[in-house]
């Protein structure tokens, strides 16, 4: 166990001493962890805080909103739009970015987050999350939607923030991977762990196994020889998880290992598949690859994939190397 600093101090010694992080990304750091802080604290009311069920209205996803969803965006909003390092943010909630008001200072900044991700969970009383991703702004006057479409190697700082059974935010800058833990009696994020990683070889493979007449050859191939467990080509028996928030699926994966796949599939044959690149397989995929493991769509690193609109949606297989490494083969091999 690392000794048990907060994570303010933490950022400031990685600020000191590393020089991963300047003060504008440290301030940037500290704002979201406190809107996630009071993420948490709405959704830990439930039932009693009247942030249940659905806002009656639907996303640019064309995805039905809850209440928490909407709430969980504005307080992203309202805690970043006015400490003068943002230049723009962008929401899974919104259609298109949000440019820092005029009557604040501008950042060097672009920070994209799905405000609160898993939310058909949030009724059930299961892990859901917040992602987000940092980038800098491309030099020139203003700032427009281009600037955001960046690949994720780009990106300078990704982290999520579960809210489940503990309040956990897990944080990179590209120095590895770092683990907080929310102290409700302080208040305050503390250094739970460091240097995250994912072991190389898995049992455990976590995928909507209800789409399965729909997905493409070698889903089909690679799920197929997990199945047969032992006595097939794997030689080993299999466990499958799906929680159905892709926060506590990885975030289980950077604990113990395991492969996550949300593949293209029959379905919607114009879309690549159902997750965002931008603020949900980017900043998952710098985590998983800082913790040792891979991120790819099925034919290339997902990190490198230059996106070409705000909401580009991406296939996704990530987790333990040698299982993305296996998966990805057979997409070539078909
Ligand atoms: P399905 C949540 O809506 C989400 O975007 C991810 O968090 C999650 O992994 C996936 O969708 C679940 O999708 O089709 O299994 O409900």
């Amino acid at each position: 166990m690392p000794k048990k600093i907060s994570l303010t101090r933490y950022l400031v010694e990685q600020q000191r001493m590393e020089g991963h992080i300047p003060p504008e990304l440290r301030l940037l750091l500290e704002v979201v962890a406190r809107a996630c802080k009071r993420i948490s604290q709405a959704v830990s009311k439930g039932a009693l805080g009247d942030v249940m069920g659905s806002a009656e209205s639907e996303n640019v996803q064309g995805e039905m909103q809850k209440k928490l969803d909407i709430i969980a965006n504005e307080v992203l909003i309202e805690a970043n739009e006015w400490g003068g390092h943002l230049a723009a943010m962008a929401s899974e909630e919104m259609e298109g970015i949000y440019v820092v008001p005029n009557r604040y200072p501008q950042g060097e900044y672009l920070l994209m987050f799905d405000p609160l991700d898993g939310s058909s969970n949030i009724d059930v009383n299961v892990s859901i999350g917040t992602i987000f991703s940092v980038l800098v702004k491309p030099e020139g006057a203003g700032v427009s939607e281009q600037d955001f479409l960046q690949a994720g190697s780009k990106q300078v700082a990704a982290g999520y923030c579960v809210y489940g059974p503990q309040t956990t935010l897990v944080l990179t800058v590209g120095d590895g991977v770092t683990v907080f833990t929310l102290d409700r009696e302080q208040g305050s994020f503390i250094l739970t762990e460091e240097d995250l990683r994912v072991p190389d070889d898995t049992k455990e493979f976590a995928i909507n196994m209800s789409n399965q007449r729909h997905w493409a050859a070698p889903v089909t191939r690679y799920i197929d020889e997990c199945m047969q467990g032992r006595d097939g080509p794997r030689g080993k028996d299999f466990n499958m998880r799906w929680v159905g928030s892709m926060v506590a699926d990885v975030h289980r994966i950077l604990t113990r290992g395991g492969i996550f796949m949300y593949p293209w599939d029959k379905r919607e044959p114009d879309k690549a598949g159902k997750l965002r690149l931008l603020y949900e397989a980017n900043p998952m995929s710098w985590l998983i690859e800082q913790a040792g493991g891979a991120s790819t769509n099925g034919q290339q690193r997902i990190m490198d994939i230059t996106p070409t609109k705000l909401h580009e949606r991406v296939s996704v297989f990530m987790g333990s190397k040698n299982e993305v490494e296996r998966v990805t083969r057979y997409h070539s091999e078909a």
